[in-house]
């Protein structure tokens, strides 16, 4: 078990602090060595795997089962992989497990940042366009996100630093076994 492949999957809204968890936990598992780590992170993936799609649920469930289907991949092949997109609903995630769970360990991992917070921190002034109507389709604002009911993980961003939610999915991972 110790060396077989995993997915660890961070989901969350947008400004959520996905991607800099993510990236942290990378430094962290690439710093436990041995095993090759790839982040599949949502601004990266949408820029080289899924630059044609926009974010209707057709084309969000699209992008999700490409980076699914990468990350089956990288675990069937006892890689790790770590996905960071918003991925919002509840049913396509179940689906992107049942493929990674059947050649190994996925890992959901919530970044429960509210909604309020994200938009307050505002980093890309995305919030304030969706609110003016300029961006569509904005999860949280006027699109849905499915709050995960059962995630292996829950992050709450606001009482701890980017360090310490990084080092509670290392504490997670080798609980189940996985490090
Ligand atoms: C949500 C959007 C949208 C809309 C552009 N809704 O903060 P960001 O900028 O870097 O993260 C968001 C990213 C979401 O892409 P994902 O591939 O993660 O989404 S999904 O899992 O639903 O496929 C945001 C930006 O793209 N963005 N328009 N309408 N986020």
């Amino acid at each position: 078990r110790a060396n077989q492949g995993f997915t660890v999957f961070f989901t969350g809204f947008s400004g959520s602090g996905k991607s800099t968890i993510a990236n942290a936990l990378m430094v962290k598992l690439m710093e436990a060595g041995g095993r090759p780590v790839t982040l599949l992170d949502g601004d990266v993936v949408r820029k080289n795997l899924s630059s044609e799609l926009g974010f209707s649920k057709e084309h969000r469930d699209l992008n999700i089962r490409r980076i699914g289907f990468v990350a089956s991949e990288i675990t069937k092949n006892g890689g790790i992989a770590i996905c960071a997109p918003i991925a919002p609903y509840a049913t396509t995630r179940r689906a992107v497990r049942e493929d990674i769970e059947s050649h190994g360990a996925f890992v959901e991992v919530h970044i429960a940042t509210s909604l309020e917070e994200c938009e307050r921190r505002d980093r890309k002034g995305l919030y304030k366009m969706a609110r003016e109507g300029k961006i569509k389709e904005f999860t949280g604002i006027s699109d849905p996100y499915d709050v995960p009911e059962n995630p292996e993980l829950r992050i709450e961003t606001e009482s701890s630093d980017v360090d310490h939610c990084a080092h509670q999915v290392i504490l997670k991972l080798e609980q189940m076994g996985l490090l």
